[in-house]
C-alpha cells in the first residue's frame, strides 16, 4: 500500500482523512515521522497555505506528502474568515472564533457560506492540487457535539443539520475534506 505523510498537526483532520482513505494508502502523521514543528503558513490563500506546508515536509524529510489548508468562507463577509478560520478571534480558541463570526452576522440574513478545502500532494516529484467545496447556512446558534472547529454552526445545503449533528461517518460521505480526499484518492488509483 502506498505510504503518504499527512501533514497536519490538526488531530480531527488527521482522524477524518484516515477513516476516508483507510482502504486506499497508508498515513504517517508528523508524529510518526518526528516531526513536532508547527509549519509556518504565510500565505494568503488556501492553495498557498497548503503549498507550504506539503513543500516542509518534502524539503526537511524528502517524503512523499500531502497537507490540507481550509476554512469557512462567509458570503455576507466577503469570503470571511476563509484562511484565517484557525484564527479568526486572533486566538486559536474556537468558542472565541465562533463568537465573533455569529456576532459580525447577528444582523444578517443571507447566511449562505461554504468550506473550502484545498489539498497540495507532492508526489514522485510533481506537484498536484485538488479542490474539495460544501455549500451551506451559517445557522443563529449552536448545534451538536460532534466534529470540530466550525462544525455546530454550519448547516450543509440539502439537510436539517448541522455538521456537529452528524456522525463522523455522515460528515465524511459530504464534507468539503471528503470531496478533496475522493479526487486525491482517484488520482492515485489512476496514476
Ligand atoms: P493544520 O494547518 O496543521 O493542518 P489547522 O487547524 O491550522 O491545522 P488550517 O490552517 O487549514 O488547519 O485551518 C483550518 C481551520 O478552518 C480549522 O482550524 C477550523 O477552524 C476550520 N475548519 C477546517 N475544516 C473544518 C471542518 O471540516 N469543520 C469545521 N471547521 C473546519
Amino acid at each position: 500500500m502506498e505510504q503518504l505523510v499527512f501533514a497536519t498537526n490538526n488531530k480531527h483532520k488527521l482522524e477524518e482523512v484516515q477513516a476516508m482513505v483507510k482502504d486506499f494508502f497508508s498515513i504517517q502523521s508528523l508524529a510518526d515521522i518526528q516531526c513536532d514543528v508547527d509549519i509556518p503558513e504565510t500565505a494568503d490563500t488556501f492553495e498557498g497555505n497548503a503549498s507550504l506546508k506539503s513543500q516542509y515536509i518534502l524539503e526537511h524529510y524528502n517524503r512523499n506528502c500531502f497537507a490540507d489548508d481550509s476554512g469557512l468562507e462567509v458570503e455576507a463577509l466577503n469570503g470571511e474568515p476563509g484562511v484565517y478560520s484557525a484564527r479568526y478571534s486572533g486566538s486559536r480558541d474556537m468558542e472565541k472564533n465562533i463568537d465573533l463570526l455569529l456576532s459580525k452576522l447577528a444582523t444578517e440574513t443571507h447566511r449562505k457560506a461554504q468550506f473550502r478545502t484545498v489539498v497540495s500532494l507532492r508526489l514522485d516529484g510533481e506537484h498536484h492540487f485538488f479542490e474539495g467545496i460544501v455549500s451551506g447556512t451559517i445557522t443563529v446558534d449552536r448545534t451538536g457535539a460532534g466534529g470540530f472547529g466550525y462544525d455546530p454552526i454550519f448547516r450543509p445545503d440539502g439537510y436539517s443539520k448541522t455538521f456537529a449533528e452528524m456522525s463522523a461517518n455522515e460528515k465524511n460521505q459530504i464534507s468539503h475534506r471528503a470531496i478533496a480526499i475522493q479526487k486525491l484518492v482517484t488520482f492515485l488509483k489512476n496514476r
